[in-house]
């Protein structure tokens, strides 16, 4: 369901073919909501059926045809509704503590192991969320930069500024999943001495 939600954000920022959905979602809204191509081309298709969007077909090429997608009014209303509800949480499902607790079942070299593929991991979304602030500091996201292309002045300062808000958030997240990884290398070494 959040994805119909991620993909009605992207579209408050322009009308967008299917696949510049697809390209500028993999470089916004799909930094903080994954999603494959293979699930948001059949949603695009759900919403409009829905009236959340609403293709128009453009000529491309010599005789072919595109679809570009406009979010309706229906849209806006209904991720505005969606933002001014206050989510329930799901309760915590993660694999890597799953194993954390049971780590004496692991051979002490594969618990290393994964200690130390999430930090890589992490260490590497701290630096794509970094590069992202940075683009979004100076404007040059693609997404952002035609967002704000339309916005009144005054709301420029806030569009940027929560996504920015929201990358911080992230990066404190994952620096402290790699502090708390160093802590499990360094027991490791203690209990399995
Ligand atoms: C947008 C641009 C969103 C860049 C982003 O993440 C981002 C946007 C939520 O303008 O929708 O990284």
């Amino acid at each position: 369901m959040s994805l119909r939600y991620a993909l009605l954000a992207l579209l408050t920022s322009q009308p967008l073919t299917g696949y510049d959905v697809f390209k500028h979602f993999e470089h916004s809204v799909g930094y903080v909501w994954h999603a494959p191509d293979s699930q948001i081309y059949p949603e695009l298709r759900r919403m409009e059926k829905d009236g959340l969007l609403s293709g128009v077909e453009e000529p491309w090429g010599k005789k072919g045809k595109k679809k570009r997608y406009h979010i309706t009014p229906e849209g806006v209303e209904a991720f505005r509704a969606w933002m001014n509800t206050t989510l329930d949480y799901s309760r915590e499902r993660d694999p890597i503590h799953l194993k954390a607790a049971y780590l004496e079942w692991a051979d002490p070299d594969a618990a290393r192991a994964q200690m130390r593929a999430h930090i890589d991991y992490h260490s590497s979304r701290v630096q794509q969320w970094q590069e992202m602030i940075a683009a979004l500091d100076d404007r040059s996201n693609p997404t952002l930069a035609r967002r704000l292309e339309v916005a009144p002045e005054e709301d420029r300062a806030k569009i940027a500024g929560y996504k920015i808000f929201t990358y911080e958030g992230m990066i404190d997240r994952a620096k402290a999943e790699i502090e708390w990884a160093r802590r499990g290398l360094e027991l490791i070494d203690k209990l399995e001495s």
